[in-house]
């Protein structure tokens, strides 16, 4: 089922997501909610919180070389954590909570990452270019934090302003 997307300035998003402790059923329904959400949108990448729950669940399906995004690609991470770093990055960002606004943020260029799969299996993944920044982007939404965050007085002005523009042509709209 397609839930709906929440926006900033919801304060939901700031929530701290916990820990997933069972991996039934449940946690299959939400997984397959989100990735049906997440490609009704031209999504990548979504975090559970995005969707109004504050557990520790993200999945990301990165498009390939022709820009198609099979769902062989789907990565779900279940309680993710980060284990090494490395380099640095700068990618323009966009998420499905700050709708119409791109800005170019750095990161760490490669991660590494363990999580437990849907069904509670440990993994290891090494990620480095547009994978490794959608997981530490995805990640911040576990701890609450978005990418506009990250940006300098100067763009966090332009985008402040850019969403009284947005809220503003909404009001005419409606
Ligand atoms: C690199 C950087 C950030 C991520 C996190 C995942 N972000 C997204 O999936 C953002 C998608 C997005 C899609 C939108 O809708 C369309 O393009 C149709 C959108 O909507 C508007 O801008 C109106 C905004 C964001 C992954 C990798
Ligand atoms: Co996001």
């Amino acid at each position: 089922m397609i839930k709906t997307v929440i926006t900033y300035p919801d304060k939901r998003l700031k929530e701290v997501s916990a820990p997933v402790e069972t991996f039934d059923n449940d946690l299959h329904i939400i997984l397959d909610d989100m990735y049906e959400t997440m490609m009704s949108q031209n999504g990548v990448g979504l975090a559970a919180i995005q969707v109004a729950l504050p557990i520790r669940v993200l999945i990301l399906n990165i498009p390939d070389e022709e820009g198609e995004q099979p769902k062989e690609n789907l990565i779900e991470m279940i309680n993710p954590t980060i284990l090494t770093t490395a380099g640095e990055t700068t990618y323009q960002e966009g998420c499905l909570s700050v709708p119409g606004f791109y800005e170019d943020i750095t990161r760490f260029e490669t991660v590494s990452v363990e999580y437990f799969d849907r069904d509670g299996e440990k993994k290891l993944l090494e990620a480095d270019q547009l994978l490794s920044v959608a997981i530490q982007h995805e990640m911040d939404h576990l701890e609450g934090k978005l990418f506009i965050e990250k940006l300098s007085y100067a763009k966090r002005k332009k985008f402040e302003k850019e969403l009284k523009k947005q809220i503003r042509d909404n009001k005419k709209a409606s």
